[in-house]
Formats: structure tokens, C-alpha cells, sequence
């Protein structure tokens, strides 16, 4: 049954659109002047579709496979149901850092939603140069307003049972482990690199501390069912709307089929992660003002959700226990955490299957240093955290590695 549904194309949306007359103040069925497919994550499809006014819908369909692999890898559609009521409820606790839902078809797994497309995705503004002030502390406000109030600290301790039951997600979560958590620290056909880069990749393999540290952050992300994170927290989930001196003016989080009951320092990591390998791209480049501006991210990031968890915190439900002193032991062990997860988002990124473009794109001389480094950045971070929880002073760390692994064009 989930594999027969129709799937959108260019000619059934318009009658499709019309059999939806909830949405009909948000765009004019009857006048549709644009289609454009613009899926370009790794799973689903996704349309933006505008109407003679110029008003415009996103409609984003979840395929019963895996797009960047293809029928092949099948997978539930089930994940799109996990997106509506993951960003229902993220827009509970942070409206103004989701897109907003219009309607949800579960018989045909396709969310409409608020069509972004006066932002930019994260990833394309950095991978372009820009410098977007901002959106590291929203980003940072999205995760801790909502993982504390869909933690036991905002919801309770039966709202939260309740929530998680209905959130796992255990086909999404296995290709994380798998991902994320597994095939980049061991021999895995899934597993792609440059063969300059081979040594690199030999060496995180050969590394067993990496492998220990990584052991216990899959125990934790399999285990700890502390908030309903965002689950693919990278720069291409996140849109960004800059005004014209790059001050950030509207910052989103989307894409969150990857929702479930998680450990809180999971996105957090994910985003440092992702701030790193941008990082190493302006590197590459000799981006020097961006990458100066982008080292002041991570801190950023961390900072901003320190300050709104701090800030959530009197709100809480039961304070006999969960005390002040809990919450200072709580956010010193996030940090570390989030480093860990940073350093195994990094690695995958590199060595395993689906990576990112601020690396791919590179020419192969150039890219062979970048991502050098930000594998030799992984082993360091994922050490290091245990021993310096300065995220300033590990992004220092970070951009000399990357300074000292840097590779120009016509070095092979
Ligand atoms: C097969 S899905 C590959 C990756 O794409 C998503 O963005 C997640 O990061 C996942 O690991
Ligand atoms: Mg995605």
C-alpha cells in the first residue's frame, strides 16, 4: 500500500493543489505559473510551486526509497508523518525558527508547506562566501526552546512518555548509526574518499581511541531519550534570509524527518560539525574574512543555547531535584558531548556515504587537504573535548589543523 501512492509531477500538481481549498489564500490553484523540483537532499521530492500573484507553496513529498540511492534502499514514507508532527510541535516552542505547515496527506506522504524561497539554504550562502550574522545564536535559541519544553524538564514526565512513543523513527535512526556511527571508523563498502586521501582515511580506522569515543556516543544517541531533536541538523536544514549588510533577518530550521527521541547535544554537534567543514572549505579557498567568521560560529551556537536553556530553566516542572547545580552538571556535559557528535558528523562526511558540497565541490587538489583536515580535526575534537571544553579554544585547534593540511590547486 505505501509503495502504490501517486507521486507529484508537474502535471498533476496544479489539480492536486485545487483539491485542497484550505490553502487557497495561500496560493491560486487556478493560475499556477511555476513548477520547479528542487530536491536536493539524499531522500525525498520536493516542489516549489507559484501562481500568477507570485505567492508560492512548497510541496514536499516522501518518496518509498531512497532518492540518492534509488529503489533499491527502500524506506518507510512514514518519515514525512514524523516531519509534519516533529515541526508542529517544534513551532509550539519556536514559530518563528520553522516553516510553517499548511496541510499534511498521509495517504500520499506530501506536506505542504510555507514556500522559504526568499532564503537561502545555510550551505549554498557559505559555500558562495557569504557571512550571515545571526543565525548561529537562532539556531542556537531553536534547539534549546525546543528540546526544553519536549524534555521532562518542559513537558513532564507523562507528556514526555507520551511524545516519545510517538516518535520513534527507527529506519531514520538506523541509517544515522549505520552513517554516522559506524562505517567511517571500520572497512564499509558504503565507504568513498579520493585516493590521496586513503591514508586518511586508514589512519581514522586504525584509530582505536576514535573508535572507543565513537562506541560510547552510539550507546548515547541509541539510548538517551532526553528531547525531540531535529535528528539532521547540517547546514542544508536550515535556511537563512540575510538583509543587505548579511544581518541574518529570518533563520529556519526544516527537514526534520530524522526527528526521534534523542540525546539534546546531538544537534548541537551536528551544526558545529557542519560549521567546521565550512570552515575547511573558506580555508581551501583563502576565504580569509569568511573563515574568520565562521571560527566565531561554534562558540556562537554553544552560547546562544546555553543563554535560553539558562533562561527556560525557572519554568521547569519538578524543582526538587532538577536543581540549579543539575542544570550547571547537565550543560558542561552537553558540551563535551556535542564535540563528540561534531567529530563523528565530520568524519561521516568525509569517508562515508552522502556527503556535503562545501568538500565535494572542490577541485581534487584542493580538496584532498580539506578533507584532510577535517578528518585529522575529527580525531582531534573527539579526544580533546574530554581535556578542553573551551569551544573557542578547539575551533583555534581546528583552523590549524586545517591551516597546516590546506592543499593548493596543481599540488598532485
Ligand atoms: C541515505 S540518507 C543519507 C544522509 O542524508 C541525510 O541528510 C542524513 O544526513 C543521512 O545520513
Ligand atoms: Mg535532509
Amino acid at each position: 500500500m505505501e509503495n502504490t501512492y501517486e507521486f507529484l509531477t508537474s502535471e498533476n500538481i496544479p489539480g492536486y493543489l485545487g483539491s485542497h481549498p484550505e490553502i487557497s489564500s495561500v496560493i491560486d490553484a487556478s493560475s499556477i505559473v511555476e513548477m520547479n523540483e528542487v530536491g536536493d537532499g539524499n531522500l525525498n521530492i520536493v516542489f516549489i510551486v507559484k501562481d500568477k500573484s507570485g505567492k508560492g507553496i512548497v510541496l514536499k513529498q516522501a518518496l518509498p526509497y531512497v532518492r540518492l540511492v534509488g529503489p533499491s534502499w527502500p524506506m518507510s514514507a512514514d518519515r514525512a508523518r514524523i516531519e509534519y508532527e516533529t515541526t508542529l510541535i517544534h513551532s509550539q516552542a519556536a514559530k518563528h525558527l520553522v516553516p510553517e505547515i499548511y496541510f499534511y496527506d498521509s495517504e500520499r506522504y506530501i506536506i505542504a508547506m510555507e514556500d522559504l524561497s526568499d532564503h537561502k539554504v545555510w550551505r549554498t550562502a557559505l559555500n558562495q562566501g557569504e557571512i550571515n550574522p545571526g543565525s548561529a545564536e537562532a539556531i542556537g535559541e531553536y534547539i534549546a526552546k525546543v528540546t526544553f519544553a519536549s524534555s521532562i524538564f518542559g513537558a513532564g514526565a507523562e507528556a514526555h512518555k507520551k511524545s516519545l512513543a510517538k516518535s520513534i523513527n527507527p529506519e531514520l535512526c538506523l541509517i544515522t548509526e549505520d552513517l554516522v556511527f559506524t562505517e567511517p571508523y571500520f572497512p564499509a563498502e558504503r565507504n568513498s574518499y579520493l585516493i590521496s586521501n586513503e591514508p586518511d582515511a586508514q589512519a581514522v580506522i586504525a584509530d582505536k581511541q576514535m573508535a572507543l569515543e565513537v562506541g560510547e556516543l552510539k550507546f548515547k544517541f541509541m539510548t538517551a531519550a532526553e528531547a525531540l531533536i531535529h535528528g539532521d541538523l547540517h547546514t542544508g536544514s536550515v535556511f537563512v534570509k540575510s538583509d543587505p549588510a548579511g544581518k541574518s533577518v529570518s533563520t529556519r530550521a526544516f527537514d526534520s524527518e530524522f526527528s526521534f527521541y534523542g540525546p539534546i547535544a546531538f544537534d548541537i554537534g551536528a551544526v558545529i560539525a557542519n560549521f567546521y567543514i565550512a570552515l575547511a572549505r573558506a580555508t581551501a579557498l583563502e576565504r580569509e574574512e569568511q573563515a574568520d567568521f565562521i571560527a566565531t560560529l561554534p562558540q556562537a551556537l554553544w552560547s546562544s543555547f546555553e543563554k535560553n536553556f539558562r533562561t527556560l530553566w525557572p519554568t521547569r516542572v519538578d524543582k526538587r531535584v532538577f536543581s540549579d547545580e543539575l542544570l550547571d552538571v547537565l550543560l558542561s556535559t552537553w558540551k563535551i558531548e556535542a564535540l563528540g557528535f561534531a567529530a563523528a558528523k565530520m568524519a561521516r562526511r568525509i569517508v562515508g556515504l552522502a556527503k556535503t558540497s562545501d568538500i565535494e565541490t572542490l577541485d581534487e587538489d584542493v580538496r584532498e587537504g580539506a578533507a584532510r583536515g577535517v578528518l585529522r580535526s575529527a580525531q582531534m575534537v573527539i579526544k580533546e573535548r574530554h581535556i578542553n571544553v573551551d569551544v573557542n579554544l578547539m575551533t583555534v585547534k581546528v583552523r590549524e589543523i586545517l591551516d597546516k593540511t590546506r592543499t593548493v590547486k596543481g599540488s598532485n
